[in-house]
């Protein structure tokens, strides 16, 4: 137990030990740190953003997300993990840690990630109620290709259920409401997920290459040699659409499109062995493994 919050790497954390860290955070580091609240969810539960700065207006901003999907816990502990280690080791870090405006949500639907904590633990989508089931696939409800026949799930009772409309849902439009906020974009975008070892990129809704896809191939490579590095796990990589599946409505694609030139899904281990269900006992070296790739990232991002 660390003095003022809860929060340890031995088990996953429920939702009120998260936000009690977010506070912890913001009282012992204030100079560096903000919590804010970017929307709220269907059952209305805050959406939590953590904006970590020195202040110099030139910093580019990078956005880390995690939890869009509840199940993928590993997602949002190694979102917590990286915040972690930027925040409370700041004056350590290298200087492409320090000269970037970090945006960090671990946790982007709340209400399901508390439902996994409480009733199904392999819940995917947020907590919505429709008349037949419950829950949109947040992961699908962003306004990039959206509603292309056979790609979009229409129906409400499929775990990748895409919503009546793009940004239908409270979570999505918190997302639309912030990147329209900020007077700069962000020039990067890692989204959390699990599971699979793999570092993907745009386009999910199209078959061709991006414009950057020298770019991506190039930071992908970065991450994955810094996540081998570390942990010497094995994470492949490629644009979504060929490298897994095609996905409309993605937060990669949107996020892309918006101007966000950096953006990558990253497909936190395993390969499906325990799948959802990674132990406790690998928060840490997996939260390492994703900070590696993290720094990887930043420290291109200083010279392109
Ligand atoms: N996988 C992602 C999903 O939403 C993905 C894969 C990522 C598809 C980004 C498209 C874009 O299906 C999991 N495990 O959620
Ligand atoms: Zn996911």
């Amino acid at each position: 137990l660390r003095v003022g919050h809860r929060l340890s790497w031995k088990k996953f954390p429920t939702l009120d030990i998260i936000e009690e860290f977010y506070n912890f955070l913001a009282e012992d580091y204030s100079s560096i740190c903000k919590v804010q609240t970017i929307g709220y969810t269907a059952e209305n539960r805050t959406i939590k953003m953590i904006n970590i700065t020195d202040g110099n207006p030139k910093n580019k901003i990078i956005l880390i997300t995690g939890g869009s999907h509840a199940r993928e816990w590993v997602s949002v502990t190694s979102a917590l993990y990286i915040l972690n280690n930027i925040v409370t080791k700041f004056d350590t870090q290298s200087n492409y840690i320090k000269n970037k405006n970090w945006l960090i949500i671990p946790v982007m639907n709340p209400d399901g990630y508390a439902y996994t904590h409480t009733v199904d633990r392999l819940w995917r989508k947020n907590r919505r109620n429709f008349t037949r089931c419950n829950g949109v696939d947040i992961n699908r409800n962003f306004d990039s290709d959206w509603g292309i026949v056979g790609i979009t799930q229409s129906d409400e009772c499929k775990v990748t259920y895409s919503g009546p409309y793009a940004f239908s849902e409270r979570e999505t439009k918190a997302l639309r409401k912030l990147i329209g906020s900020l007077n700069w974009k962000p020039v990067a975008l890692l989204d959390l997920h699990s599971y699979g070892n793999l570092i993907l990129f745009p386009w999910s809704a199209r078959t061709q290459a991006t414009e950057d896809f020298d770019k991506h191939l190039e930071v992908a490579e970065l991450m994955r040699s810094a996540i081998f590095k570390s942990s010497k796990e094995n994470y492949t990589y490629g644009a979504t659409y060929h490298k897994i599946y095609p996905a409309t409505g993605t937060f990669l694609d949107w996020a892309y499109s918006e101007g966000v030139v950096h953006s990558y899904v990253i497909e936190i281990k395993d390969k499906g062995k325990l799948g959802f269900l990674i132990p406790p006992k690998e928060i840490e070296d997996t939260g390492k493994e994703l900070f590696a790739a993290v720094r990887a990232l930043a420290k291109y991002l200083n010279t392109h």
